[in-house]
């Protein structure tokens, strides 16, 4: 479903566990910086909402999205990470990088999460436009952050 359809600060609670003693790490790539700071900030308030205490959780930076899975994998081979997030936003321009990123981070990521069998959550915007990115970053379509941590959680109450 397209984004357009779902608001991304809407998620399904329903089903969450008690996480309250879980520990989750964050990756955020310093491209788009200014964007993926909402991002990150919608991803924390999100597991703060949910019980998951300050002090457990960890975040990083990686230069760019491209870096986001080795980032991933540093925290997810640390035995008391029990899920990752990632966070990302990979803007389209005259080349098709961002077809290449893109790829790579969906393939990485899925890879890194079978690989540890941990939660690990695509919090990657991947837009035609700035004006598109900032409508989910906290604009109109909400925020990717938020829907990333909410997976996250949903995926430790399996
Ligand atoms: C090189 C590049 C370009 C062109 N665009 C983006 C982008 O829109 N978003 C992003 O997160 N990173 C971008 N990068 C950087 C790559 O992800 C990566 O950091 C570099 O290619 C170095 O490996």
């Amino acid at each position: 479903m397209a984004t357009a359809l779902k608001n991304l600060n809407d998620y399904n609670k329903a089903n969450f566990a008690d996480v309250s003693d879980k520990k989750v790490g964050i990756v955020v790539a310093e491209w788009h910086n200014e964007i993926t700071d909402v991002l990150c900030t919608g991803a924390i308030d999100t597991l703060l909402k949910h019980g998951i205490k300050k002090e457990n959780i960890f975040r990083n930076t990686v230069p760019g999205s491209f870096e986001l899975t080795l980032g991933a994998q540093f925290l997810a081979l640390q035995p008391e990470i029990d899920a990752v997030i990632c966070i990302g936003v990979v803007i389209k321009g005259d080349t098709k990088h961002d077809d290449y990123i893109n790829h790579a981070v969906a393939n990485g990521l899925t890879n890194v999460a079978l690989k540890f069998n941990k939660p690990v959550a695509f919090g990657l915007v991947t837009t035609n436009n700035l004006e598109q990115a900032l409508d989910r970053a906290g604009g109109k379509h909400g925020n990717k952050g938020v829907e990333a941590a909410a997976a996250v959680i949903g995926m430790l109450s399996f």
